[in-house]
């Protein structure tokens, strides 16, 4: 086969092609290779496959509905899948968070909480609501805005012109004095402070629409949020009319053992944004969640109409709604959720067993997510972690270097073994790394 004409994503092309890696099938936790060989999935692919691999109930569903009704549009007219899975989302998420919108991607759901929150403002007659702000280190996908608010610096140098102006950025919480810390930080809630001590006497609130937060940041390199430090947020927001939205498009549906973050944490958000988890990655599908006193605001508009111009052709597609159906009842039916915050403690033992190796400076974990970090080459920053990376490939697990950190996200129907064999393979590639 040529691998002469797929531009990958997020890929090094040339260093792929000259080594690649691909898979052919795969089955719950375990990927089969081009070359026969089997793979332990230890990053739910990317951070999505939270049910496990081609599971025969959401693949069935998904056959079912091709056959039956392929597609149909949601704009003015409709079909039962999105109204089922909306009732089936807002069943699961914070109490008063119950008006979904879809979109197909986690990139499309960023951007679309975000011109709800400047239409939602507009609408009550805050039109200079217009600001954004975002944190260093954070990922929102590769949209204008998504872009625009994420702190990923090499995610947007070379589109420095392209990106929105009317965005200030928080500083991240990845503190050095935090090295190992189990589970939550618990230095670092003070950095929240910079919300109103800095960026709104700067910008001053009336200018401000919403503060986006990923409640950990994970493709940043799974920075886990100090104690209180989202609470104290969130009351900085509620003081100055700012909408806080929560971007849980990896946190979402399972990760932290709790439907949502914002369950985990006792966060209560105004926009949340999902994709991912909600099909376990067998199709594309996103969306935004709602609280119901922003949705209620476009609804009460005056004079009728289109109430939020805004949707994507496939909003609602019947073989994602299909899937995320089908998805979340795998999850209800076999405890996933329960499962991920069961294992939570035994994840978090196996993350920390890695301290100790060499190069290893760091070692984190919240829920069914952590990583360790390995100390940088100097002139090389991230080639050890890539190097680890295609080690630990070889060594039949996956895990994603993010930099010089290996991260770890299991499907949630991962069970000790795994685990086991995961930090195994995994201590065994940094005891011989140089
Ligand atoms: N928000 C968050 C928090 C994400 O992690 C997106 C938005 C965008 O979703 P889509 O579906 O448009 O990709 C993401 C996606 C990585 C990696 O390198 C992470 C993501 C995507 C691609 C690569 O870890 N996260």
């Amino acid at each position: 086969m040529k691998l002469d004409h797929y531009w990958m994503p997020f890929t090094d092309n040339r260093r792929f092609r000259a080594k690649p890696r691909l898979v052919t099938a795969a089955k719950d936790m375990y990927y089969t290779t081009a070359e026969g060989k089997q793979v332990l999935d230890g990053l739910a692919t990317l951070w999505c496959v939270n049910a496990g691999h081609c599971r025969p109930r959401i693949i069935e569903a998904i056959r079912a509905q091709a056959g039956e009704l392929d597609f149909a549009s949601s704009f003015s007219l409709g079909h039962p899948l999105p109204f089922r899975l909306a009732e089936r989302i807002a069943a699961i998420a914070p109490k008063g968070m119950n008006q979904v919108f879809f979109t197909n991607s986690g990139s499309e759901a960023v951007d679309t909480a975000l011109k709800m929150a400047v239409a939602y403002h507009r609408l009550r007659g805050e039109g200079t609501r217009t600001r954004f702000i975002g944190r260093e280190r954070s990922y929102h996908g590769v949209n204008i805005g998504g872009m625009s608010v994420g702190g990923v610096p090499t995610n947007r140098k070379a589109y420095a012109g392209t990106l929105l102006t009317n965005v200030d950025h928080l500083r991240h919480t990845h503190l050095p004095e935090n090295a190992f810390s189990k589970g939550q930080p618990v230095r670092g809630e003070d950095l929240a402070d910079e919300l109103e001590k800095r960026v709104i006497p700067l910008h001053d609130a009336s200018n401000i629409a919403a503060l986006i937060v990923d409640p950990v940041q994970a493709s940043g390199g799974v920075l886990i949020p100090p104690r209180d430090y989202l609470q104290r947020l969130r009351e900085i927001c509620t003081r100055h009319g700012i909408l806080l939205i929560f971007d849980e498009v990896i946190t979402g549906y399972g990760r932290l053992g709790t439907p949502f973050a914002a369950q985990y944490f006792g966060v209560q958000p105004d926009l949340m944004t999902f994709a991912k988890g909600i099909t376990s990655g067998a199709v594309p599908l996103g969306g935004v969640i709602a609280s119901e006193a922003i949705h209620r605001t476009f609804m009460e508009a005056k004079g009728g109409g289109i109430e939020f111009f805004h949707g994507y052709t496939y909003s609602g597609h019947p073989l994602a709604c299909a899937a995320g159906i089908a998805t979340l009842e795998v999850y209800e039916e076999e405890k996933l959720f329960q499962n991920s915050k069961n294992l939570a403690a035994y994840f978090e033992q196996g993350v920390h067993s890695l301290k100790g190796l060499p190069n290893v400076i760091d070692c984190r974990n919240l829920g069914l997510i952590g990583a360790v970090e390995l100390a940088p080459r100097p002139g090389a920053a991230g080639e050890r972690g890539y190097e680890a990376f295609e080690k630990c490939w070889d060594k039949g697990v996956y895990v994603r270097p993010v930099g010089d950190a290996l991260a770890f996200c299991p499907p949630l129907i991962a069970q000790k073994k795994h685990l086991d064999q995961m930090f195994g393979a995994v201590g065994e590639v940094l005891k011989d790394l140089k």
